[in-house]
C-alpha cells in the first residue's frame, strides 16, 4: 500500500467517476478511457452517486489497486469514508432486523433489535485503521460482545471458526473461534455514541477492533459457526486473513489502534 491515496486526504471528492489513482496524479484521462472501453463513461457521469460504487468495486477488482480504497465517497468531518461493494444496500429496522447465529451450533438463534439491546453492552474507544491508511482516532463502538452471543448459541467443540454475512448480499468477512471470543470483538449497535446509520452497515454491524477495517462487516445479518475459515470479500481479492493492525498486509508501521 502506497502512502499516496487520496482516501487518505480530507478533499472533496469530484462528482464524476474518477478512480483514486487517476487522482493521484491529477490526471483523470486513464479511468475515462476505461469507462469508455466499458461503454459506461457517460452514464457513469450521470448516475455517479450511486453508479461509482458498482463500477469502482468491478473495476478494483480487474485492476488489482488496492480495491478496499476505490469505492470510498463521503468524506465527511469526522474523516470516515464509507465503503460499499454493492451499489444499494436495503434498510433495515426496528420493525425488519434479524441477526441470525447458526452452523456448529447447539441452540441456533434469531435476534432482533430490541433482544440484542436487552443484553449486556461493552463500549470500546480505539482508534479505526483502513487497511489503505486512512484512520480516525478514538473512535467509540458499542453492542452486544461476539462471545456473548457464541455462549448463548452453544458452540460445537469441533468448530474453529465464525463466518459473517450481511444484508448487502455480498460482503462475507470470518475469524477464527479465538480471535471471535476477544473482549474487543463486538456485535455493534452504536458507533460514536449514536446508533449506527445506514451508510456504516447500520443497524447492526460488526466491530473488531485489533483489525483493520474491512474485517468489521457491515449490515450484518448472519452470523455462522464453521469448522475452518472460509477467506471474505476482500481476502478472496488479496488481503491477509488474519487483518492484525500493524502486522499483516505489509504493513508495520501502522499506528496502534
Ligand atoms: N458489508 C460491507 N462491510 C464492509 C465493507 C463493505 O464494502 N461492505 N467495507 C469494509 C471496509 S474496506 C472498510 S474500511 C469499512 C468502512 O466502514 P465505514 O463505511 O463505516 O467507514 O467497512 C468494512 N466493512
Ligand atoms: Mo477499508
Amino acid at each position: 500500500m502506497n502512502s499516496e491515496r487520496p482516501e487518505e486526504r480530507d478533499a472533496p471528492e469530484p462528482a464524476e467517476p474518477t478512480a483514486p489513482d487517476d487522482r493521484a496524479d491529477g490526471s483523470p484521462i486513464g479511468r475515462r478511457v476505461l469507462l469508455g472501453t466499458l461503454g459506461l463513461g457517460a452514464l457513469g457521469v450521470v448516475a455517479a452517486p450511486t453508479l461509482q460504487r458498482g463500477l469502482e468495486a468491478f473495476l478494483g477488482g480487474v485492476s488489482g489497486k488496492d480495491p478496499t480504497g476505490l469505492t470510498g465517497l463521503l468524506p465527511n468531518g469526522g474523516g470516515f469514508r464509507y465503503y460499499s461493494v454493492t451499489a444499494s444496500v436495503p434498510r433495515k429496522d426496528d420493525t425488519n432486523y434479524r441477526l441470525t447465529v447458526d452452523g456448529m451450533v447447539d441452540r441456533p438463534a434469531s435476534y432482533t433489535l430490541a433482544d440484542l439491546r436487552a443484553l449486556p453492552q461493552t463500549r470500546l474507544v480505539h482508534d479505526i485503521q483502513c487497511v489503505t491508511g486512512w484512520r480516525v482516532p478514538k473512535t467509540p463502538f458499542e453492542g452486544v460482545r461476539l462471545s456473548t452471543l457464541l455462549d448463548a448459541a452453544g458452540v460445537d467443540p469441533s468448530a474453529g471458526a465464525v463466518r459473517f454475512t450481511c444484508f448487502d448480499g455480498a460482503y462475507t468477512e470470518s475469524l477464527t473461534l479465538d480471535q471471535a471470543r476477544r473482549s474487543d470483538v463486538l456485535v455493534a449497535l452504536k458507533m460514536q455514541d449514536k446508533p449506527v446509520g445506514h451508510n456504516h452497515g447500520g443497524p447492526v454491524r460488526l466491530y473488531v477492533a485489533p483489525m483493520y477495517f474491512y474485517k468489521s462487516a457491515k449490515w450484518l445479518s448472519g452470523i455462522t459457526v464453521t469448522r475452518a475459515v472460509r477467506p471474505g470479500y476482500w481476502e478472496e481479492r488479496g488481503y491477509d486473513v488474519d487483518a492484525w493492525v500493524g502486522r499483516s498486509n505489509g504493513r508495520d508501521d501502522a499506528p496502534t489502534g
